[in-house]
């Protein structure tokens, strides 16, 4: 090799293996490159007498989560000091989010001061259908963001009247999977699965019921006309999330209600 050209050749570490230039995985007995070595990889296996090399993953994601998370804290901390419990509602879409809370303001929320927060890619549908004279809501439209961040929600809190809320509801872009990473500062993740969906879905999105306080099964009033079989969706949802609670209600029947109601009593009472 010319002592002028900057490149390092894999001659010049080790001659016996061949290293992927993207991954930098040393694999086998030969001379070949792909492309020349950057700096780091050369460096890597100069210093290792084999001439193997480890693959190292970066995760692009941590800058991205530690200020989320960092800010979700900070919104943590502001609901515990204004005595109000958080909660986030995620599931897939179509699960009944609105739906239940739109009953919950209806019920619950006549003797308990209640608030929401909603989010969607787009439209203000939900913000309407929760819009109620005794329930400040704010809508969030994220455009192409498949979640909340803990961000949106210090923005939204702060753009309407909290006092004397003493529960705040958060209903999340409906997705399995994106909100499963993002703390808002809640103080109870609530998963939604409805009978529409399958009783499979835990086992197939598990991150999202691992992180789950509680797992409300939806539209129970359905199941039966669907073949969706309630204790099978039980056990999955037991397999993935053993630390969850879980009530099965229908918001359009009503059966299940009482007993959410009652969670809320519980998490209100421990403000
Ligand atoms: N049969 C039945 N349908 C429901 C129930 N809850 C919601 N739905 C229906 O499911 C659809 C989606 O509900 P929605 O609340 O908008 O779901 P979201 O996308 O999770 O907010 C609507 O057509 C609702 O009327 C329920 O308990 N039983
Ligand atoms: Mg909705």
């Amino acid at each position: 090799m010319n002592s002028l050209d900057p490149t390092p050749t894999l001659a010049e570490s080790s001659p016996d293996c061949r290293i992927h230039a993207l991954t930098g995985a040393a694999t086998g007995l030969s001379r070949e490159l792909s492309a020349p070595l950057s700096a780091e990889i050369s460096a890597a296996l100069a210093a290792s007498p084999g001439g193997e090399i480890a693959v190292r993953s970066v995760d692009v994601n941590i800058p991205l989560l530690e200020k989320n998370d960092i800010l979700a804290e900070r919104n943590r901390g502001y609901f515990l000091g204004r005595g109000l419990a958080a909660l986030n509602l995620v599931s897939s879409p179509g699960a009944g989010k609105t739906t239940l809370l739109e009953r919950t303001l209806d019920e619950f929320g006549r003797r308990t001061r209640c608030a929401v927060l909603v989010g969607d890619l787009e439209t203000d549908n939900d913000g309407q259908r929760l819009s109620r004279p005794h329930a400040p809501v704010a809508q969030i439209t994220t455009g192409t963001v498949c979640h909340l961040d803990a961000g949106m929600i210090a923005r939204a809190a702060q753009s309407i009247d909290l006092d004397g809320v003493r529960v705040l509801f958060i209903e999340n872009v409906g997705n399995l999977v994106c909100p499963a990473s993002f703390d808002l500062g809640e103080q109870r993740r609530v998963v939604l699965l409805s009978t529409t969906e399958g009783e499979d879905k835990p086992l197939k999105y598990p991150p999202i019921f691992k992180s789950a306080h509680l797992v409300l099964l939806t539209k129970v009033d359905v199941a039966d006309l669907l073949g969706f079989k309630r204790e099978l969706a039980v056990e999955n949802i037991r397999r993935v999330a053993p630390q969850a609670k879980i009530i099965q209600l229908s918001s359009r029947t009503g059966e299940g209600l009482p007993e959410w109601y009652a969670y809320l009593d519980a998490l209100v009472a421990r403000r």
